[in-house]
């Protein structure tokens, strides 16, 4: 059975108000385009019941504006236990950060930054950001998994690394992105074996991709993004394992020259799952697309 998360007490709903981020302090990260600062903001403590999965419920997610313009370069999120540890298993699915609520859509041209369990972190190539002014309602989205057979109390902590438009030395390059699932709803299941499945999107505008993460989940092996209309693969990202063979990340494509995209093309995103367990599993499958529009 499928459960959904149960917050404590109301601690999340208060997160439900526009906060202000104004808190910048010194990253140290050094960017010739500027000096680098960093936000950190965090949930309380909830608990995650015992097969809680990706749920959207209106109390987990968070308003923010942004106090000045500011040009994101890089986002983190970290989960804790009550001890304010990482905890051994894996409870972060994905989340989100930006000018839009990406929930069941695809949309286009979002100015936002995601994470997941298998990149938790990521830095957009240098020279690049995503701006966001104070006029942006910013919205955060925090998903969770706990496959675990008990309840278990984590929070996240988040943290954004930014450069603030005032400390621009050198002009930054806008990056939009979109994330193309290979299903909607995003959550399936796969049977036990090998399994795949694909999905195929347009991009109707002339642009330079510069950075592709992926969303996955547990035994996800692969995803691939592939120019149908010119018949070649953009970029297959990988999973990466430890040395007992746990997955442990996934690759990310990062580059300053880019891949040049022509109005129109279709492109397909492919995602492949071994499931090793004599059950289904739960999965998702997308990329998150980063381009300059031209
Ligand atoms: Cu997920």
């Amino acid at each position: 059975m499928r459960r959904l998360y149960v917050p404590i007490g109301l601690a999340f709903a208060s997160l439900a108000a526009a906060g202000q981020l104004t808190d910048f302090r010194p990253s140290p990260i050094e960017s010739p385009h500027g000096a680098v600062s960093v936000v950190e903001f965090s949930t309380p403590l909830v608990v995650l019941e015992p097969g809680a999965l990706a749920h959207h419920l209106d109390q987990m997610m968070a308003n923010y504006r942004f106090a000045e313009p500011v040009w994101v370069i890089g986002y983190k999120t970290e989960i804790l236990d009550a001890q304010g540890k990482p905890p051994r298993e894996n409870y972060l699915c994905h989340t989100f950060f930006g000018d839009q609520h990406v929930t069941q859509r695809q949309e286009l041209d979002m100015r936002a930054v995601y994470s997941d369990s298998f990149t938790p972190e990521m830095r957009l190539p240098q020279g690049f950001g995503v701006r966001l002014t104070p006029d942006d309602n910013l919205h955060w989205m925090p998903m969770f998994n706990n496959r675990d057979d008990r309840p278990v109390r984590v929070r996240m902590k988040v943290e954004i690394t930014l450069i603030r438009e005032k400390d621009l030395k050198k002009p930054l390059q806008p990056l939009y992105s979109t994330l193309q699932s290979v299903v909607i709803p995003h959550l399936f299941f796969v049977p036990p074996g090998h399994h795949e499945r694909q999905a195929t999107f347009q991009l109707p505008f002339d642009a330079k991709i510069h950075f592709l993460g992926t969303h996955i989940h547990p035994h996800g092996s692969s995803i691939e993004l592939f120019n149908v209309s010119r018949g070649e693969r953009v970029w297959k990202g990988l999973r990466k394992t430890d040395n007992a063979g746990r997955m442990v990340g996934m690759d990310v494509y990062s580059s300053v020259e880019g891949y040049t995209v022509r109005a129109g093309e279709t492109f397909r995103v492919t995602s492949v799952y071994n499931n090793p367990t004599r059950d289904q599993i739960d999965a998702m499958a997308g990329v998150f697309v980063f381009y300059s529009r031209r």
